[in-house]
């Protein structure tokens, strides 16, 4: 069969369903819908049944228990691959997603094979939606991109159309997620199977009747997902290595720095104590980073010449110092912001900001630029002529 197979996902939306098939066929008058009930108790199922048994264009899927909105859309998918659809889109029940979208989200898929409706691209937005909502839902959508490395700016939407050969690629019955991270590891697995996404604008509008299967659950299994899987990716987990490495470093150089002038290094007892003590404190914080770095964030990088390593490192290290004393150079005397919160601001915000920015580009680029060769190309390389 071919033509286009619209899946809502229902559970307790006696109120929405007729309302919603009837703007799906007034917008697309060919379209199938695909119901997928899980036993609602308000008898949802029993009403698609009606309206399915009164239109061939509608269809049902009851599910025994309550599952989740990813279960329902893994079986709905399955159910239209099987029946050879060529275009499955994936729709809410409450009327957030307006079916006056649908013809342009499948006439982007003349030329895609993912289209996904949009908040947070030039023409989209929302409707009825308090801050905090707006916040949540693009902070996460920042988080997941940034952790994820995608590029689209709304990816834990649920208003999407694909060809079935995408589809088939991403594979849904591979998903796991049950909430907002199946969007997001749907999308994921279309980044990463090469599927061309494009996005579509569209007007989200809050739901009317009935109640949000939104929770707190959702937010933290997507939150917990997302941080997972971006972990694994070799960026993400060396950024966050690295500036869990720094934070240590700090300690070291502040602690030290205390100890010293505390006990042997007291000014009252040595000229110059305090200079000594932050030069003592501050080279164990560069070996403590280095250490870190090293054996930690770039494990998989270190090199076997020791001593070049070490060099090039302190040589990095020194360069992110020259980056924060230029910022507050910048700042004292060029803008002429004097006041110790200025200096502050200048020297301890921004300029370790940029300083660790210029440090990490500098161990990723050129200190530990070259993954280490594995035994075979070690041999390889060696036993060459
Ligand atoms: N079959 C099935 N459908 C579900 C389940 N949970 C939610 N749905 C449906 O999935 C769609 C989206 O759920 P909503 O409760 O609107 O969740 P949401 O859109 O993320 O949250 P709100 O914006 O607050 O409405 C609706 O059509 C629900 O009826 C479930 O466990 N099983
Ligand atoms: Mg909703």
């Amino acid at each position: 069969m071919t033509g286009t197979l619209v899946v809502i996902p229902t559970y307790n939306e006696l109120d929405n369903l007729p309302d919603i098939i009837a703007r799906v066929h007034a917008a697309v008058p060919d379209a199938e819908v695909l119901v997928v009930d899980d036993a609602s108790p308000d008898g949802t199922g029993d009403l698609a049944d009606r309206l399915a048994a009164a239109d061939p264009r509608i269809n049902v899927l009851h599910r025994a228990d309550k599952e989740g909105l990813g279960a329902a859309y893994r079986a709905g998918f399955a159910w239209g691959l099987a029946r050879d659809y060529d275009r499955l889109v994936e729709m809410d029940a409450d009327g957030s997603h307006d079916p006056a979208h649908l013809p342009a989200l499948l006439a982007a898929l003349a030329h895609a094979d993912v289209a996904l409706g949009s908040r947070w691209v030039e023409g989209g937005r929302t409707e009825g939606w308090p801050l905090s909502r707006r916040l949540l839902s693009r902070g996460g959508s920042a988080y997941a991109r940034f952790m994820l490395g995608l590029s689209e700016r709304d990816v834990t939407g649920g208003y999407r159309a694909y060809r079935a050969g995408a589809l088939r690629a991403i594979d849904p019955g591979r998903i796991d997620s049950q909430g907002y991270s199946f969007q997001i590891e749907m999308l994921w697995r279309a980044s990463t199977t090469g599927q061309r996404v494009v996005e579509v604008p569209i007007t989200f509008v809050e739901r009317v009747h009935g109640a949000s299967k939104m929770s707190s659950r959702i937010v933290i299994e997507a939150m917990a997902r997302v941080t997972t899987w971006g972990l694994q990716r070799p960026l993400v987990h060396q950024i966050l290595a690295f500036l869990v490495v720094g934070g240590v470093g700090f300690v070291v150089d502040v602690a030290t720095f205390n100890l010293l002038r505390l006990t042997v290094l007291s000014p009252d007892h040595v000229h110059g104590g305090a200079l000594i003590a932050k030069a003592v404190s501050t080279t164990l914080a560069i070996a403590a980073n280095w250490i870190g770095n090293r054996y930690w964030t770039f494990r998989d990088r270190r090199r076997t010449d020791v001593a070049r390593e070490g060099i090039e490192f302190l040589l990095a290290s020194a360069l992110g110092g020259l980056v924060a004393l230029f910022t507050l150079g910048v700042s004292h005397y060029v803008l002429g912001l004097r006041t110790p919160l200025a200096d502050n601001i200048s020297a301890n915000v921004i300029g370790l900001a940029l300083a660790s920015a210029v440090r990490f580009v500098a161990y990723r680029q050129w200190v530990y630029a070259h993954p280490k060769p594995t035994t075979p190309a070690v041999l390889a390389a060696t036993t060459e002529p």
